[in-house]
């Protein structure tokens, strides 16, 4: 494993530019804006010891200025976010379906800078809100910026752009009194989804653990919209992007979710940051979905409509490449804030489609972009610039931070030799691909977007027993948080026609009935995008009976990589016992700390002193992944006589994890409400640790969970 401190790494083109911009503070003297040096930062100017300051102090008046500006509006959505960087590399050259330098340039590691975020919760919300992640990269391309801005779900709640401020407005807190904080369960959101049907999809995506990722670096990304890969013949394959983390799918229960809100809520954030330094690269392999122009009408559902996915049973995704990282920024507002994504900004051999919803996102990312940096010259901010000079007639402006050489500043023109000039498309220059459209100006949707409930259907019945029953108690969650009871109603009319059996569940759980008719509320005040049966006018088609692929259950239970191992220790603890676990888990890149009843140090039963990583009384279980406790008689008294031991243990036990006893400890699980120790795959009393690691591997042993929801904890 890597220990060299990444902050000092530079690695790519990328890295080299963004160096120039940085600045370095140690062992240099503290100065003015202007340069000059300074030799009190402590007193301002004043008129004697105890007098009035004096408006001369420039001192003063600079300090207090930058601080009076230092913050700029956070993003409307997606606001609380972490960022790193890191490159992409391909596996082999795809150019048989796009020219793109990146898709066919083998030699490459291209830059990049990925930032992942939460939707709905301000800028200082917590990591584990129940909520959609956004998955934006940039890639910092020969041939220019592209950026392919997506999401942890491969679908979107919405079909048109247009809907977009209703959306984020029925989920953001309620505007009266700005209530709920990054959380959907409130009436406005469910007043919103109920009356959208076209949001079902995604909805359920978030009811799912999808929603409750355990790290940022174990979950799928998605481009969503079906963008298009364009080769040199100027020939068009429909694409999908996926993103498939090295190290599987995995989540934390909404009961952990919850607690993890209060012990870290940087949870996410500094499980990303801290594995970078250890040297531990998260990696996704990058994968398309690939469909040739002319199969374009042959599926069930229309590829423009963003609310569908095509199932990978359809459409294999095809693995291109893999991207890695590997640096953690040196700044965060300089790097993670002020990163600009933009649909927008793409590449040839890379274009969109008409889905109406992408449509308007090239739009909407440049605007905001104004009002959230300041300026429109965002694009000379470090973070920002291509790798690659950006040259053109575009100038002047707030914060024009480049000198533009020359006499002329318009095209064409002769006194400047026509420079900056134009690129042929075979010098590399951009062309829109020329789709053929003979159509009326309307504004209406297409039909071919109805049919809502088919795809949440085939996303429910792809599910194991264990996350289906988390979607249950997702929807009995948010909808028990809503007061208006309307609006429950309609809902469970909804749940039902995705599926009878989900929505008798959530009913019950709410002590209500699930309705057999709704009103609706077609009229002119509401809109005809209300009205159920005219957005399903068909019947719930089954064109799978169930898609693996959807499921957790199905995904990649191969690695203990970075899972964090709690060990309870006391002074005393047995050395040889803990020395064989820590070992084995290590050697796998498990992350093993010691928490014990005090900070400072523990001393084994060999005499050697350990450093605690955190005393009991600043962690909780749910920061875990599983628990190991080595025997020794007074280490088992010390942890015995703090009953938040006993917590941590019921816990754990209650979330399922693996938990691993040895010699004395066995004793101290009778102070927990674990009854049976035996035939539990997730527990062990004096097993081999090669079997702590399988089960850790799994993740949780589901099998235990019937028994684990009576541990009141
Ligand atoms: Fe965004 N979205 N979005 N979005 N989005 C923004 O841009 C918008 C949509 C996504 O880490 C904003 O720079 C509209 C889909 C991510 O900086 C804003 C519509 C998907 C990020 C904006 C959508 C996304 C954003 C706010 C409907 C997945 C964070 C700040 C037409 C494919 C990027 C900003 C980052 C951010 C608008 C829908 C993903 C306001 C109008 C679909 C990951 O421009």
């Amino acid at each position: 494993m890597k220990s060299e401190k990444t902050s000092k790494k530079v690695s790519t083109k990328k890295d080299e530019q963004l160096k120039k911009s940085t600045i370095e503070y140690e062992n240099k003297p503290l100065t003015t804006r202007q340069g000059l040096k300074v030799n009190d930062t402590n007193n301002s100017l004043k008129a004697g010891a105890r007098g009035a300051t004096l408006l001369e102090d420039f001192l003063l008046r600079e300090k207090i200025h930058n601080f009076d500006h230092e913050r700029i509006p956070e993003r409307i959505v997606h606001a609380r976010g972490s960022g790193a960087h890191g490159y992409f590399e391909l596996y082999d050259s795809i150019e048989e379906y796009s020219k793109a330098g990146i898709f066919t340039d083998t030699s490459r590691k291209t830059p990049v800078f990925a930032r992942f975020s939460t939707v709905a919760g301000s800028k200082g919300s917590t990591d584990l809100a129940r909520d959609v992640r956004g998955f934006a990269v940039k890639f910092y391309t020969d041939e220019g910026t592209w950026d392919l801005v997506g999401n942890n779900m491969p679908i979107f709640f919405i079909q048109d752009a247009m809907k977009f401020p209703d959306l984020i407005h029925s989920v953001k807190p309620e505007p009266h009194q700005e209530i709920p904080q990054a959380a959907s369960a409130h009436d406005t959101f469910y007043d919103f989804v109920s009356l959208t049907p076209e949001t079902l999809h995604n909805h359920i995506w978030v009811m799912s653990d999808r929603a409750i990722p355990r790290s940022l670096r174990m979950m799928e990304g998605f481009g969503i919209h079906t963008f298009r890969l364009i080769n040199k013949e100027g020939k068009a394959h429909f694409v999908k992007f996926h993103w498939k983390p090295k190290l599987g799918v995995h989540s934390v229960t909404w009961d952990e979710a919850v607690k993890i809100s209060g012990a870290d809520s940087d949870f996410h954030r500094r499980d990303l940051w801290d594995a970078i330094e250890a040297g531990h690269y998260p990696e996704w392999e990058l994968g398309l979905q690939i469909v040739p122009e002319e199969d374009e009408h042959k599926f069930d559902f229309d590829l423009l409509d963003p609310t569908k996915l095509i199932p990978e049973e359809m459409v294999p995704v095809k693995i291109v490449g893999k991207m890695v990282l590997n640096r953690n920024p040196e700044n965060f507002f300089a790097e993670t804030e002020q990163v600009a994504f933009m649909p927008g900004s793409i590449v040839p051999g890379i274009d969109f489609t008409n889905d109406p919803l992408l449509q308007g996102r090239l739009f909407s990312y440049r605007d905001t972009q104004l009002s959230r940096l300041g300026t429109h010259n965002f694009h000379q901010i470090p973070i920002n610039k291509p790798v690659g000079e950006a040259r053109n007639n575009q100038r002047d402006g707030h914060m024009q931070t480049e000198i533009p050489k020359g006499r002329t500043a318009y095209f064409p023109n002769s006194i400047g030799g026509g420079c900056p000039y134009l690129s042929s498309v075979e010098e590399g220059g951009f062309e829109s691909y020329q789709e053929r459209i003979d159509a009326n100006k309307i504004r209406t949707r297409s039909e071919s977007f109805n049919d809502h409930f088919s795809q949440p259907a085939l996303f429910y019945r792809s599910l194991s027993d264990w996350e289906k029953e988390h979607v249950v108690g997702a929807y009995s969650f948010e909808l028990g948080k809503c007061d208006i009871k309307h609006i429950k109603e309609r809902m469970l009319y909804l749940i039902d026609k995705i599926d009878a059996d989900l929505a008798e569940k959530v009913a019950k759980n709410l002590g209500m009935k699930v309705p057999s008719s709704i009103e609706q509320p077609v009229n002119q005040a509401i809109g005809a995008d209300a009205d159920v049966e005219a957005q399903q006018p068909t019947e719930k088609k089954i064109y799978l009976d169930e898609s693996p692929k959807l499921s957790q259950a199905n995904t990649d239970f191969s690695s203990i990589v970075t899972r964090q191992i709690a060990v309870l220790v006391g002074d005393g603890f047995s050395m040889s016992q803990f020395k064989t676990v820590k070992d084995a888990l290590e050697k796998e890149g498990a992350m093993v700390k010691l928490i014990a009843p005090h900070g400072g140090t523990v001393t084994c039963d060999e005499g050697m002193e350990h450093k605690v990583d955190a005393s009991i009384m600043t962690t909780e279980s749910v920061l875990f992944d599983a628990v190991y406790i080595p025997g020794g008689k007074s280490s088992i008294e010390a942890i015995s006589a703090q009953a938040k031991f006993t917590k941590f243990v019921n816990e754990s036990y209650k979330h399922c994890k693996a938990i691993a006893v040895n010699g004395e400890a066995e004793a101290f699980l009778k102070n927990t409400a674990i009854s049976d120790i035996t035939g539990d795959d997730a527990l062990f009393v004096n097993g081999k640790p090669e079997a702590f690691i399988k089960a850790i591997a799994k993740h949780r042993n589901w099998k235990r969970r019937e028994k684990a929801e009576k541990i009141p904890a």
